[in-house]
């Protein structure tokens, strides 16, 4: 029988102590020091001369952006620890793209102020709602990138919303990755909650990966 661990693994182990020993690994997660692909249907094709990102609701003035538009915007980069509600993590992930936070601002968006929630819209309709505050944190980005390199079509290319943990901002809410939708297509802004669709599966609405919040 082959007892001994691999290198891999032993190396996996190391990280996952490391990140407990910061704080950072919350309650029942592991360490993954892979990127799992987990999405409930098919990944949406993307044609560039229809996508466009759309902004609707509680706001001034809607807005739609196609692609190359959605492309000047202001960039911004942040590096965050990823938490699945399935149980793994992945620390220090860099992404590029957009911040909601800028957006408002620089006037890209001009909020009513009946604006609370934030209602992501996805491709074949999958969505995820959060408080419009959590939207605004420097840990919440509409990604364009990982790791330098465009998304991948299973991480959500051309363009996904991504929340982590940003381990020396515990002032920040951290929820599930869940609330990061891949193949983002708009944000709505509403005065009231509205559950999205592992929200209405039963998962929890505020996710919170230190009080696991995992099904409501
Ligand atoms: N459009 C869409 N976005 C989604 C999901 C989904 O089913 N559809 N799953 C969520 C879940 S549960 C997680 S953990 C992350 C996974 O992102 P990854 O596949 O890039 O690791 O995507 C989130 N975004
Ligand atoms: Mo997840």
């Amino acid at each position: 029988m082959y007892l001994e661990m691999s290198f891999g693994e032993q190396n996996r182990r190391q990280e996952e102590e490391r990140l407990r020993l910061d704080g950072r690994l919350p309650p029942g997660q592991s360490l993954t020091l892979k990127f799992p692909v987990l999405h409930y249907g098919p990944i949406p094709p993307f044609d560039p001369a229809t996508w466009d990102f759309r902004v609707r609701g509680e706001v001034e003035q809607e807005r739609a952006w196609d692609w190359s538009a959605f492309n000047q915007l202001p960039r911004t980069q942040v590096t965050i620890d990823l938490h699945c509600v399935t149980r793994w993590s992945k620390a220090d992930t860099l992404w590029e793209g957009v911040s909601v936070r800028v957006l408002v601002e620089q006037g890209f968006i001009r909020l009513k102020p009946a604006a609370r929630y934030v209602i992501q819209h996805a491709e074949y309709g999958y969505t995820t709602n959060l408080p419009l505050e959590v939207v605004l944190q420097e840990n919440f980005l509409l990604a364009t990138h990982f790791n330098g390199e465009p998304l991948t079509p299973e991480h959500g290319y051309p363009l996904r919303a991504v929340i982590g943990h940003i381990p020396s901002r515990p002032d920040l809410k951290t929820p599930y990755l869940w609330k990061g939708a891949k193949w983002l297509r708009a944000l709505e802004f509403t005065s009231q909650d509205r559950p999205g669709f592992w929200e209405r599966a039963g998962y929890h609405n505020e996710a919170d990966i230190w009080k696991e919040e995992r099904f409501g």
